[in-house]
């Protein structure tokens, strides 16, 4: 029993991760269906020890399903999501899509589940509920829990973001450049149009009028409706760095009460899908490996920043697998309270 699951974008890094989370935490479900491009139609995918054809995305692909799991990219979203609500399928995307859509909620489940409401299966309705930006999910796993002691005034952000954010082609490049260069052989630049392997460059994302791309944007703006909070500042530096599959991001925090380190460390420590890696006598903090193939996020380096007065200021180093809670696992976890 349970709900009928289709998945949009099966064949990505993404959508694959979609059927590992989904297996891992035995979600219960009837039947699943794999949507991919024509490209993908026919091909075959065997998912807990049966097979199943990957199935071209078309608007019929949704009569019946009670939930689906978006991750074919914005305009995929934009086009199915409304025909898959509009069939009574409650969509959870992760694109960008409808992010800042203020009718639809925005949700980290361990920050703010009630933003779902009353969101459910079996009510004939269908809904929409957006998945965060994997960067977003990751800094704010680490820094809600010390924003709800102490009120984050202001959060300065940079990243060091892995090649899975760009999808599986991005880690196939990043694969294939490395080789090629130690090959001493010209690198193939086909999806970042620069060298990737041992280099790192600002993020791919668009850049816009104001100077920010809109991978920074989305680290404002979603952490301020996250947050439910219009006058947290927020400033982000967004920079690709040739990791496979996990992000780190350097988080600076000043609060409206003090916060000491070691409380904050307790309360890190506390957190839901949190983990504390903080060992200053062996130079042991959390490292993009740490977290691959991982669900919780990592915290170190938590310390007083000195150069704010009294104990407003905190520096914390997270990473987070970009693939799980990210994206696919963040994504399961919402269809999960659904359930
Ligand atoms: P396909 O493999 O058939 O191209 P990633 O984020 O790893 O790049 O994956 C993107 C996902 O989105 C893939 O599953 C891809 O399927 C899917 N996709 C891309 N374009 C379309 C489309 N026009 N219709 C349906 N799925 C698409
Ligand atoms: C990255 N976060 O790591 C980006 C990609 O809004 O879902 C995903 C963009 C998004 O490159």
């Amino acid at each position: 029993d349970g709900p009928s699951v289709a998945i949009v974008g099966a064949t990505g890094a993404v959508g694959q991760e979609f059927l590992s989370v989904l297996s891992d935490r035995d979600f219960p479900y009837r039947s699943i269906k794999l949507l991919a491009s024509r490209r993908s139609a026919g091909k075959v995918q065997t998912f807990e020890d049966r097979s199943y054809k990957i199935e071209e995305l078309t608007a019929e692909s949704f009569d019946g399903v009670d939930i689906a799991l978006f991750s074919a990219g914005g305009s995929i979203s934009k086009e199915f999501g409304p025909i898959a609500v509009e069939k009574g399928s409650v969509v959870v995307d992760n694109s960008s899509a409808f992010r800042m859509d203020p009718g639809v909620p925005l949700v980290i489940p361990e920050v703010n589940p009630e933003a779902m409401g009353h969101i459910g299966l079996g009510k004939g309705k269908g809904a929409l509920i957006a998945n965060p930006n994997c960067s977003t999910i990751i800094c704010l796993m680490a820094a809600t829990p010390l924003h709800r002691y102490a009120k984050v005034l202001r959060m300065v952000v940079s990243t060091y973001q892995a090649a899975s954010g760009a999808g599986a082609a991005a880690m196939e490049e990043l694969e294939l450049q490395t080789r090629e260069v130690l090959d001493g052989k010209e690198p193939t630049c086909k999806i970042f149009k620069q060298q990737y392997a041992f280099n790192l460059f600002s993020h791919n994302a668009p850049v816009l009028s104001n100077g920010y791309n809109e991978e920074e944007m989305k680290l404002v703006k979603e952490t301020q409706k996250i947050w439910n909070d219009k006058d947290v500042k927020v400033t982000a530096t967004c920079i690709r760095v040739p990791v496979m599959r996990a992000h780190a991001e350097s988080v600076n925090l000043q609060f409206e009460k003090p916060l000491d380190e070691d409380t904050a460390r307790q309360i890190l420590n506390g957190a839901a899908g949190v983990v504390v890696i903080d060992d200053r006598a062996s130079n042991s903090f959390p490292t993009p490996l740490q977290v691959s193939n991982k669900d919780d996020v990592a915290v170190g380096r938590i310390r007083q920043d000195l150069s704010q007065d009294g104990n407003y200021g905190l520096d914390i180093f997270v990473c987070g697998d970009q693939i799980r809670k990210g994206a696919a696992l963040n994504a399961v976890q919402i269809a999960e309270k659904l359930l």
